[in-house]
C-alpha cells in the first residue's frame, strides 16, 4: 500500500523546504518509495480526525497499512528500517547512524529551533536584545562542535545515512540566518546533500504545493 503523509496546505515558509514534511519526503525519495500527500489547513490539523493520527495536531504524519505514525524521527527511522539505503547493515555502523539521528533532533535542533522561534515570535519583547546573544552562542557552540567532528568528511559516519538526512534538514533552518557561513565544511555538507537527486525531487514536490503544481512524489 502506498504510504500517505500529511503536509501544510499553505506552508509559512512558502516552499523553502523548512517544514518537517520535507524530511519524510526526502527519506521516501532516497529509498524510492512512492507516496501520497494529504494537505491540511491549520484548522484541519486541530480537528478530531487529524488529532487521532497526531496527538499534538501537527504535520507530518505517515499512514501505511493500518499503521499511523507521527514524529519525523520515528517516521524516518521506520522508512530507513524497511528499505535499503538509509542505514548501514553492519551492526555498529547502524547503531552509530541512529545515534546521529538522535543527535540531530535532540542536540542540534533545539538551539537552532529556539533561536528561530525567538526571532519570529519574541522579537518585540523588551528582553529580546539581552537574550539574543545567548541564543546565538548556543547555536554557535553546536555548529562549532559539529563542524569539528565532520572535518573534511563528506558525511557524518561513512556513507550517507538517515543521520545525515535529519542533520541536514536541521542545518537548513540555520542557513537563512547566515550562521552556517562561519562553518564552510557545514555549508558544503548541506550543499552536498541538497545536490542529491532524492533531495531535489522532495524539494520540488513540496515547492509544487506552494506554486500550485503536483503534490506527491
Ligand atoms: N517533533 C515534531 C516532528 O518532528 O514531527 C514536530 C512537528 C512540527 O513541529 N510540526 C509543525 C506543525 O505542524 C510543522 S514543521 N506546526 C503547526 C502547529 O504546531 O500547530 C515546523 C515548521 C513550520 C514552519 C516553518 N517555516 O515556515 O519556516 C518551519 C518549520
Amino acid at each position: 500500500m502506498t504510504p500517505t503523509i500529511t503536509a501544510f496546505e499553505n506552508s509559512p515558509d512558502r516552499g523553502k523546504g523548512l517544514a518537517r514534511d520535507m524530511r519524510v519526503r526526502w527519506a521516501l525519495e532516497e529509498v524510492g518509495e512512492p507516496y501520497e500527500v494529504r494537505l491540511l489547513s491549520f484548522a484541519a490539523m486541530k480537528e478530531p480526525a487529524h488529532l487521532a493520527l497526531h496527538p499534538f495536531g501537527q504535520i507530518p504524519t505517515y499512514e501505511e497499512d493500518g499503521l499511523a505514525l507521527f514524529e519525523t524521527g520515528a517516521i524516518v527511522f521506520h522508512i530507513a528500517e524497511r528499505h535499503a539505503g538509509l542505514l548501514p547493515d553492519e551492526r555498529h555502523a547502524r547503531a552509530r547512524a541512529i545515534a546521529w539521528m538522535f543527535a540531530a533532533l535532540n542536540t542540534v535542533e533545539p538551539p537552532i529551533f529556539d533561536r528561530s522561534i525567538a526571532m519570529i515570535v519574541e522579537r518585540d519583547k523588551p528582553w529580546q536584545a539581552e537574550r539574543q546573544p545567548m541564543l546565538d552562542d548556543r547555536v554557535r557552540q553546536r555548529l562549532g562542535e559539529l563542524s569539528a567532528r565532520l572535518g573534511d568528511a563528506d558525511w557524518l559516519d561513512g556513507a550517507f545515512s538517515a543521520g545525515d538526512l535529519l542533520m541536514v534538514t536541521v542545518l537548513m533552518r540555520a542557513k537563512g540566518s547566515g550562521m552556517l557561513d562561519d562553518y564552510p565544511n557545514l555549508s558544503a555538507y548541506v550543499a552536498r546533500a541538497e545536490a542529491r537527486p532524492a533531495f531535489q525531487r522532495a524539494f520540488a514536490a513540496q515547492l509544487a504545493v506552494f506554486t500550485g503544481g503536483v503534490q506527491a512524489g
